[in-house]
């Protein structure tokens, strides 16, 4: 209240200075109407210069101070072949534009001073020009389709038509609100086939199984890619419109829910080689976490990453993914390690219906949970920073699916606890719990619940599950779980 009512002071107090302004300034223009006329021209013909002026050295500092951020500049070489090419045309782009752009902002502010009104000086009146007209036509018409010309060849370059696709690494990202699935082909090198009617909280891209196909496909948490070899990707989307953005990569192509769009591209540098040419640069030196200084500097824990690049709802911000660019050799080593997602996830329960459902898979836990309408589920990749209540990223893609599930159901109540294990303080533990638990309710608040009421309770060491005198023991107890309270309200 107390801030409305300076603001309309302030307000009014400046409407007053105002008027007095224009009360003096009719009043020496009765006695000498000219001089004021002039007066008034020269003091905005000198404004002109000085914000011009201003104006024209801050955007150039700016860009000198940023440069370290910038793509395509500094330490931020493209990571992709091709990116090199259009970062080259952008180049280009920005030395024609902004050649112009110095020249007319120069002239702009110089003649508004030069021409202001004085005395003794009129104005001349030029009706038409032909010469000049066709200089300031054909000259933009032959830059910009110089320029046409070479993005469209830069273009035709990075969108090949493949022929042979067994080369290929192969890779497929699904956006949902809000997050991406990511599946590789497996073996057999080809995608199995998928039908939207069959996606269920156990089958979230609708792959059909009656499709052998889809039988070796595997879905992986972070897109690991080798260096030197042709990635194409093929992007879908589940619900609205996504954008899959590898800004390192220079790499960005609409999700579009009902029809897959492509891309190509081949890494040039491995993550490790990447921290390599950052290392040095100021910007970079810093300690990674602000609350850690001696901890890893930036340029130590810098990743490749996958964002959205379209503002696609609220938890818009969570859509960020890992990219990781490594040898080939520890590429082909990784890729053995995945698992085949029908083998781990559908044909065991099918054999075994009573089994109980992957302990990775929050939204199968959840589902379950409700379906017997009682018990609790852990969130097994829900994990903090030492001693913090700071939420790591990993854990952001368990919690967005939570809450995805979460919003599918109506009128839910559910307990979030948060649990330490037995060392240290035991009312440090209690507090540091309630803060977790707090900080797991605000997350999943910001990526959309519905109308799904969430407490936040802090357990502290109270209630172990295993022995607090082991690191096993211990790392079991330090948890974070979801509970049914009720199931309307
Ligand atoms: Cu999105």
């Amino acid at each position: 209240m107390t801030l409305v009512l300076l603001l309309v002071f302030t307000f009014l107090v400046l409407l007053v200075l105002l008027r007095a302004s224009k009360l003096i300034e009719v009043a020496q223009s009765l006695k000498n109407p000219m001089d004021v006329r002039y007066r008034t021209s020269n003091i905005q013909g000198i404004m002109m210069v000085v914000f011009g002026v201003l104006f024209l050295v801050g955007v150039f500092y700016y860009n000198f101070h940023y440069k370290n951020y910038m793509l395509g500049f500094g330490p931020h070489e493209s990571a992709s072949v091709h990116g090199v090419d259009l970062d080259h045309i952008l180049w280009i782009t920005i030395l024609v534009t902004g050649f112009v752009f110095v020249l007319t902002h120069i002239a702009l502010f110089w003649f508004a001073y030069k021409y202001r009104e004085r005395a003794g000086h009129k104005a001349k009146f030029i009706s038409h020009d032909n010469k000049l007209e066709l200089i300031w036509t054909i000259t933009p018409a032959v830059v910009m389709t110089l320029l046409v010309f070479s993005g469209l060849d830069v273009w035709n370059k990075i969108m090949p038509d493949i022929e042979d696709k067994s080369e290929l690494v192969q890779l497929e990202v699904t956006g949902f609100q809000f997050g991406w699935i990511l599946r590789y082909p497996g073996p057999d090198k080809e995608f199995g086939a998928r039908n939207f009617r069959l996606i269920d909280g156990t089958n979230p891209l609708g792959q059909d199984w009656s499709d052998p196909k889809n039988h070796d496909d595997m879905h992986v948490s972070k897109i690991v890619l080798p260096k030197g070899k042709q990635v194409r990707v093929k992007i879908t989307a589940r619900d609205v419109l996504h954008s899959f953005f590898l800004p390192h990569f220079r790499v960005k192509m609409d999700a579009v829910p009902g029809m897959p769009t492509y891309v190509i591209f081949t890494p040039q540098y491995t993550t490790e080689e990447y921290r390599q040419k950052l290392k040095g640069v100021p910007e970079y030196m810093v300690p990674s976490d602000p609350e850690d200084p001696d901890g890893p500097k930036k340029w130590e824990t810098f990743k490749y990453e996958l964002a959205c690049a379209e503002l696609c709802g609220k938890g818009h911000f969570s859509m960020r993914r890992e990219v990781v660019v490594v040898e080939p050799e520890e590429y082909e080593k990784w890729l053995k390690e995945q698992n085949s997602y029908y083998l781990q996830n559908i044909k065991k329960k099918e054999a075994t219906p009573k089994h109980e459902a992957s302990s990775d898979d929050v939204s199968a836990n959840m589902e379950k949970m409700l379906s017997e309408g009682a018990g609790a589920i852990k969130l097994e990749h829900v994990h903090f920073k030492t001693g913090s209540a700071q939420l790591t990223e990993d854990s952001w893609p368990e919690l967005t699916t939570l809450a995805h599930t979460l919003k599918a159901h109506e009128g839910l109540k559910l307990e979030v606890s948060g649990h330490t294990d037995a060392q240290g303080n035991d009312a440090a533990n209690m507090s540091l719990s309630q803060k977790r638990a707090d900080a797991v309710v605000i997350f999943l608040k910001k990526s959309g619940i519905g109308n799904t009421i969430l407490v936040p309770k802090g357990y502290g060491e109270t209630v172990p599950v295993a022995s607090n005198d082991t690191p096993e023991g211990r790392a079991q107890n330090r948890r974070t779980e979801v509970k049914i309270l009720s199931e309307s309200h």
